[in-house]
This record gives C-alpha cells, structure tokens and sequence, in this order.
C-alpha cells in the first residue's frame, strides 16, 4: 500500500515525544497509524488494523486454528508482557548512569543494582528462555509461517538484542531477528522510514 512517513523527533533531555504528536492522538506517542480519517495508536492494534483492512487473509492464520490462537497470544504478549522489562532496563540504567551528587551516588547505584540483580534481570531471563523454547516448535512465533504477529515481537527481540542481553547464546532467538530483517517487506521499510537506532 502506498503511505507516507511522518516523522517527530524525540526530546533529546526527555527522550519524549514533541507536543505536537498529541494532536494526533492525545497520548503522544508513535506509532499511530491515519488512514481514511481514522487514527489508529498503539502497536498492536495498528497491526490488526492492517491486517484486516489491507491483509486480504495475508499475515494472519486462519480463524478458528490453533495457529490463530498463538498469533492472538503473541500479537499481546510483545507489548503487555515482552517490553515491561525491557522498558525496566532502559529506565534503571539511565538512573544508575545519570549525574548526581557524589554523595547520593553510590546509594543510588547500590538501589539500581539491586533491582537489575533481584528483579529486572531474572525476568528478563525468564522471558528470553521462554521465547527461545517457542521458537524451538516452529519456524515462527504463530507456527511455520510468518505471521503479522513476528513483525509485532520483532520489536522487543530486538530491543533486548540493543539492552536486554540478548546475544547468540540463544540461537534461535537471534536468528528470528536476522530472519525477520532480511525479508524484502523490512528491508522496503526501511529504506522508506530510514535507520533508526533503539535506545539502550
Ligand atoms: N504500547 C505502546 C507503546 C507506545 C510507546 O511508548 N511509544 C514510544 C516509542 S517506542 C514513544 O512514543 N515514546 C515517546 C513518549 O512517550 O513521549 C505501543 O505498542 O504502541
């Protein structure tokens, strides 16, 4: 489909949004999708909303399979289980790395390592073990054919590839981050949108 990309840069101190993107949806916050007057936010729904609008039974297992079950669980886990952690990580290391009074800093550091150590970083590992078993049964997240839901876990795979510590120790994880980047489809995108680099 033909479209254009809108770009709004992040406030460099905040690394928020500019003002502006509220008036495209009140949250400010990307990806939101306009199409026919509609404005679609949050990933996951911008990926169904494609899917069934532009998908022509593309993308998506059929209703009623045990694959369309998967890719249902998917499409909601990278965002409301995936990325949490990952959104931990980005925020504890960026306390723990930030200036403060000299005095204050080592409670500070002492407090970040402690939730890295004690929380984020045994659910994260809880997580990339998890994924790594999936991708043990087939080729994709949703069964042996790549499904919109593996452009949807695309994301916090490869955000804990950039802050996460996911590296080729988990084979399988990180070849379905090459797999998935080397597809046409991603690679037109990016042409389109341009490099980006994650946070971390
Ligand atoms: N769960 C939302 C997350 C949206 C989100 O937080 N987007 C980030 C970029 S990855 C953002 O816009 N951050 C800037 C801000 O919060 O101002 C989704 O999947 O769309």
């Amino acid at each position: 489909m033909p479209y254009e990309v809108v770009r709004y840069e992040r406030d460099p101190a905040t690394m928020l949004a500019p003002p502006s993107l509220r008036k495209i949806h009140p949250l400010g916050k990307s990806p939101v999708v306009t199409d026919d007057g509609d404005t679609v936010a949050e990933s996951g729904a911008v990926v169904e909303y494609l899917v069934e609008r532009y998908g022509n039974g593309r993308l998506v297992p059929p209703r009623g399979s045990p694959e369309r079950q998967r890719y249902t669980y998917w499409l909601h886990y990278a965002e409301g289980s995936a990325m949490p952690p990952l959104l931990l990580k980005l925020i504890f290391d960026r306390i723990g790395s930030s200036p403060s009074p000299f005095f204050v800093r080592p409670i500070i550091r002492g407090i970040v390592g402690k939730v890295n150590g004690t929380f984020i970083r045994p659910q994260l590992d809880l997580h990339l073990d998890y994924m790594e078993g999936e991708l043990a049964k087939s080729a994709w997240f949703a069964g042996d054919d790549f499904t919109a839901a593996d452009i949807q876990m695309s994301f916090p795979v490869e955000a804990a590839r950039a802050r996460g510590g996911l590296d080729q120790g988990r084979p399988k994880l990180w070849r379905f981050l090459e797999r998935a980047q080397q597809r046409p489809a991603y690679r037109a995108a990016l042409e389109r949108g341009g490099p980006y680099q994650l946070a971390s």
